[in-house]
Parts: C-alpha cells; sequence; structure tokens
C-alpha cells in the first residue's frame, strides 16, 4: 500500500517524518516504495527546519499562519490552528498536486497529536479539503492521545482533545488513535524520548505497507495482504499492534525439521507474536468491540505453514467475535515471527467517552466562569456609568 503522510503541527510533523524515514528502509532493503509523498505543515518554523527525512524545501515543509503568528505557533489554541488551516488549506492542496508518483497513491494519512493548538485544530479541516479536492482516495487520521501527566495539569489538553478527535471522526474514513501513555507504560524512560516513541508508532506499519508491494516471487506468501484489504479493514475507530517473537534454534532429539514438535513450537511462537501485538496495541481498548480486524503474519518462508496462519486466524477470532476478519503472510528471511494487528471499526472506545464526558463538564465550568465575569463587569460599569470617559 502507498501512502501521502501529511504531519500537522509539531507532533504530526515529526511523526511524519519518521515515515518518511520508513519510506527510505524499504527504498534500500526492500527495492520498494511505500510513501509516495511526506508532508509537514505548521504554523511553526523552528519545528519545521527540526526535520530530517522530509523534503527540506517549502513545498514539503508548509509553513501556514505566518502573518498570523509569525512562525511561532498557535500556543494550544485550536480554534485559531482550524482557522489558519481554512485560509492556508489551498497550500497544502497545491503541495500534493506536486507528488511525483501520485496515480500510484492508495490512500492519505494525516497526522496529528491532539492536546495541542496547529495539528489538533487543521487535522479535521485539511482532511476536508483533501477529501474534497481528491473524492476517490480513502482520507485517513492518525492521531496521537496526550501522556496522563499532561492531562493532570491542564484542562485545555482534555478539551481540545475531544474537539479533535470529534471533528476528525466526522470527516476521516477511519481514524487510528494512538495513546503517548502506552509507550511510557512499556518503558518510563521514554516520557522524555519522544523520538523513540515516534519510531515505535511507525513500527508497525512498515510489514503492513511492504506486503502488498512485494514483488520478489520468493517474499510473497500464499495470501498477500493488499491495499484492497487494509481500505476495507480502516473504518471509524482503529488501533494498531504489532508483537514479535525470537525464533530460536531448534533442538530436536530425534534430528528431522517437520515433525509435529517444530509445528507445534512454530504456532506456540505466532501465538505469542499475536499476544504481545494485542497487549500492546497502540490504544487500550475491548477487542470485542471491533467490526472488522486483520492480521499480518511475517515470518521466514521455512517457518510458515497453513496451521500457523489458521490458528492465529482462531486465535483472533475468539477475542473478536464479530468481526470481519482479513489476513495475510509475507514471506522475509529473518529469525523472527512478526504479527502486525489492526482492530478497526470498534463500536466503543473508553478513552474517546471519557474525554467527551471529561470536557462536556469543563465546557460547563467555563460557561459559568464566563458568566459571573461578565456580571461582576456589568456591575461595576454601572457603579462608573456617570464618570465621564476620555475615548
Ligand atoms: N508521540 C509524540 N507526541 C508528541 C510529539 N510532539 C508533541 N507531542 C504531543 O503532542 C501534544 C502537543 O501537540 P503539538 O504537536 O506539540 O502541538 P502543535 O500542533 O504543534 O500546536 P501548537 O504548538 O500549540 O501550535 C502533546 O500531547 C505532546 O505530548 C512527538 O514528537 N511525538
Ligand atoms: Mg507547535
Amino acid at each position: 500500500m502507498k501512502l501521502v503522510v501529511i504531519g500537522l503541527g509539531q507532533c504530526g510533523g515529526r511523526v511524519a517524518d519518521e515515515f518518511a524515514r520508513l519510506n527510505k528502509r524499504a527504498r534500500a532493503h526492500r527495492g520498494m516504495e511505500i510513501i509516495t509523498g511526506a508532508f509537514a505543515v505548521n504554523t511553526d518554523s523552528a519545528d519545521l527546519s527540526g526535520l530530517q527525512n522530509i523534503g527540506a524545501d517549502y513545498q514539503h515543509r508548509i509553513l501556514i499562519g505566518g502573518r498570523k503568528t509569525s512562525g511561532h505557533g498557535v500556543g494550544k489554541i485550536n480554534e485559531l490552528g482550524a482557522e489558519i488551516a481554512r485560509e492556508d488549506a489551498d497550500k497544502v492542496v497545491d503541495a500534493i498536486r506536486g507528488v511525483k508518483h501520485f496515480f500510484e497513491t492508495d490512500a492519505f494519512l494525516l497526522v496529528a497529536g491532539a492536546a495541542g493548538g496547529t495539528g489538533s485544530g487543521a487535522i479535521p479541516i485539511l482532511t476536508q479539503h483533501v477529501k474534497e479536492r481528491y473524492g476517490d482516495k480513502p482520507v485517513y487520521n492518525l492521531i496521537v492521545l496526550p501522556f496522563q501527566h499532561e492531562e493532570e495539569t491542564e484542562e485545555r489538553t482534555i478539551y481540545n482533545s475531544a474537539v479533535c478527535i470529534k471533528s476528525a471522526d466526522s470527516v476521516a474514513d477511519a481514524i487510528i488513535l494512538v495513546d503517548n501513555q502506552r509507550y511510557v507504560r512499556k518503558d518510563f524512560s521514554l516520557k522524555n524520548n519522544l523520538d523513540k516513541i515516534n519510531a515505535l508508532i511507525v513500527e508497525p506499519f512498515y510489514d503492513l505497507l511492504c506486503a502488498g508491494e512485494e514483488k520478489k516471487a520468493r517474499h510473497i506468501g500464499a495470501k498477500v495482504l493488499d491495499a484492497g484489504d487494509i481500505i476495507q479493514t480502516w473504518v471509524g475507530w482503529t488501533v494498531i499492534g504489532y508483537g514479535s517473537s525470537r525464533l530460536g534454534r531448534i533442538r530436536l532429539p530425534f534430528g528431522g525439521s517437520r515433525n509435529f514438535r517444530k509445528k507445534s513450537t512454530e504456532t506456540h511462537k505466532g501465538i505469542q507474536a499475536m499476544d504481545e501485538a494485542l497487549s500492546e496495541l497502540s490504544l487500550k481498548c475491548n477487542p470485542a468491540d471491533a467490526g472488522r480486524a486483520l492480521y499480518l503474519l511475517s515470518a521466514p518462508a521455512r517457518e510458515m505453514n497453513m496451521d500457523l496462519v489458521k490458528e492465529l486466524g482462531d486465535y483472533l477470532k475468539e477475542l473478536t467475535p464479530d468481526a470481519i476478519i482479513r489476513n495475510g503472510d509475507y514471506h522475509r528471511e529473518r529469525t523472527v515471527v512478526d504479527v502486525t494487528v489492526m482492530l478497526s471499526e470498534l463500536n466503543d472506545v473508553a478513552k474517546v467517552r471519557h474525554y467527551y464526558n471529561e470536557s462536556t463538564k469543563f465546557i460547563h465550568e467555563v460557561k459559568q466562569k464566563q458568566e459571573q465575569t461578565e456580571s461582576k463587569l456589568k456591575a461595576i460599569e454601572e457603579v462608573g456609568k456617570d464618570i465621564p470617559s476620555l475615548v
């Protein structure tokens, strides 16, 4: 599958930069392209200059709202981020027109952090514009949710996140949710290492995007997972997970390589990788809520067998009884079994509900505070009404 990736704001731009790195890796190691165009859009010029893989010209690093923000961001006011995106949407649409192999592109992926101002406000607006302009291709969002400490210290974090995901949900074909806190839970040192988190966020997309683009016969599995399968799966709220299980040298007491014992070890490794993928999903959710799912098994050809593919399918079906499941296998010469899982069309996401509930309370409090301030101001005006004014 080939994507045009557009990163908005600091978080979005840096994650898009990681996708551009992924494409360099695919080109160098697998001789294929998985990203036809990578762009970063920001109101902050310093953030744009810090990127490493996205083209350094103004057509790929697009500064918006120059006059309004003087290149310094919108300071978490996502209403302003949305307004600027509306005014400068043409800059982005024009840049997409310059993508060399645009006709090969299967879909768009727009990326942003939900809690900031620029990305959070711009993502629904630009999704809408891209959809209007390129109606024949799906437009997906990848939205990064804030760390817990950000939610605890700043109310605007939850409010921005709620407004961003609600607006995005009304325009995007699917929203892939990624919770920053999930990566810290795994390894606390990551709290201050956004680059490492960004690399972990994009890693599950590597095999997923490459599998359908593979041209070399020795890597092609029995069932290829291609762009069509992914497009059929990505609908509504979506999460992604990735697990890996190392294949050790399997010592068998009587030699032989194809006996039942080896087979069961392979299956065990596969299930182990799928378990890891499911427990490390990009956002905590209940797999039983998924309406669609897919899994991609990536392993050396000699380790792949139909039992393993079937076992994994049966296992996922148990966990997602209502989901239509698509799958594929991909032969790579490595010593690991990798499993990528996507759960989509989730009909309940606790975190989304939490944001909606909390910010509804917050809206109420803000309204009350505003009313109190207004009535106090009115009272003071009343007292001073007979004083002459100089203006
Ligand atoms: N995973 C990840 N999260 C990030 C990164 N940069 C910022 N964030 C998160 O994104 C949110 C803040 O959004 P930013 O992208 O910094 O904000 P912005 O879109 O640039 O908007 P303004 O700076 O307010 O104009 C916070 O929740 C951060 O924790 C990053 O590189 N990776
Ligand atoms: Mg910023």
